[in-house]
């Protein structure tokens, strides 16, 4: 493909609620959408990282300057050859930044797969038309607040809840949403790396409560940490910062650091890493879901369709547009008995709002050839 314009936009879009984890409270998303035109057809991506460096070490401003000065001149060196498949191996000289590398591959793919009219569904392997939503539930200032905002996503429909926990807001919490909502709700928790090996004791009192998983407890350098917290409780354990590529999940689970892998697209340099990370799990019989970070209608396109991997046992963090935001980029995500809709139209399979966009839209930076 040749390329003919690169340019960023970037957006803040307000959340219909504070989005609280362990490491900060976000009020919007704010992030930017890479638009790659090239003779063909457009693609478009939504990055991953957020403003500051506090998932991970990514953050907006750094994803930007590496796409300017280090990746989209590997990419354009391919010249007319430029595609997904050989832009991964023409990004990975340059070491980490999987957010950077996941937008443009992306971006890219999205062109790629809209001249050929085939979806991103179709293009990774999805063999389902839905997938079973879930929700993740920010830490609130009262176990009430909480109690009530659970009751609220489950009538609407989810069909799994994971809270956000952290020292003090971690057993009560639990405790008394498994006791309100009964046995029978899929029920998990993510730590976003806020605990030490030397608080297994304390992570045991979750043992009783039948979480499907806790997400990364332990900081995400610290395999060893989590293979040997997952002799210390019974709850499974789930990887998500720690995982960052298809090798780093064969290492994982190799020593037994986890029992379950969160696949982000974003968080491991693109949908051909995050499928390979699905294979690798399945041929060790280690079930996937699909996690998020906060993507609007752009980013979520494709994260669905990726869900729809057979190996994506679990229900992923892949929620309705109205989890987030009043007015989405695209047309709304909604639930269908507690389902979204794979896209099925050509590449990432959303239409872009561009009176919406034109209204969120902070800056426009272009790329120069
Ligand atoms: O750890 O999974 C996480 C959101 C932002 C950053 C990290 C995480 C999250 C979520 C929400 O848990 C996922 C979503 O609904 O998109
Ligand atoms: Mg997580």
């Amino acid at each position: 493909m040749r390329v003919e314009h690169i340019e960023l936009r970037h957006v803040r879009i307000p959340l219909v609620t504070p989005f609280r984890t362990s490491f900060g409270t976000s009020h919007e998303r704010g992030t930017f959408l890479l638009r790659v035109v090239t003779a063909d057809a457009e693609g478009w991506a939504e990055c991953g990282a957020e403003p500051e460096p506090l998932y991970s070490s990514e953050f907006l401003a750094g994803a930007a300057a590496v796409l300017r000065d280090h990746l989209v001149p590997r990419a354009l060196a391919l010249g007319p050859a430029l595609g997904a498949e050989r832009i991964k191996n023409a990004l990975a000289p340059v070491k980490g930044n999987q957010m950077a590398k996941h937008v443009l591959e992306t971006a890219v793919l999205d062109a790629e797969l809209k001249a050929l009219g085939m979806s991103f569904g179709r293009y990774l392997g999805a063999v389902r038309d839905r997938v079973p939503a879930g929700v993740s539930v920010g830490i609130m200032d009262s176990i009430p607040a909480l109690v009530e905002a659970v009751g609220d996503y489950l009538a609407q429909g989810y069909q799994r809840i994971k809270l956000k926990i952290e020292p003090g807001w971690d057993i009560e919490p639990v405790r008394v949403v498994r006791e309100t909502y009964g046995d029978d709700l899929l029920l998990q928790v993510d730590a976003n790396t806020a605990y030490a090996l030397a608080g297994a004791r304390h992570l045991a009192q979750l043992d009783p409560f039948d979480l499907l998983l806790i997400e990364q407890p332990l900081p995400e350098d610290d395999l060893r940490g989590h293979a040997e917290l997952a002799r210390r409780i019974r709850t499974p354990i789930c990887l998500d910062e720690s995982i960052t590529s298809a090798r780093d999940a064969a290492t994982a689970i190799a020593l037994g650091a986890c029992q379950v892998i969160n696949v982000k697209p974003s968080r491991v340099g693109g949908y051909l890493e995050a499928r390979r990370i699905h294979d690798v799990a399945e041929a060790h019989g280690v079930p996937v879901w699909c996690g998020g970070m906060l993507e609007c209608g752009i980013g979520r396109g494709p994260n669905v369709a990726l869900a729809a991997l057979p190996n994506f046992v679990l229900p992923g963090d892949t929620s309705a547009s109205s989890r987030y935001f009043a007015q989405d980029l695209t047309p709304a995500f909604t639930l269908e008995d507690g389902n979204l809709r794979v896209p099925t139209g050509p590449g990432i399979g959303v239409e872009i709002l561009t009176d919406v966009l034109a209204d969120l839209t902070v800056s426009t930076t272009t790329i120069p050839l």
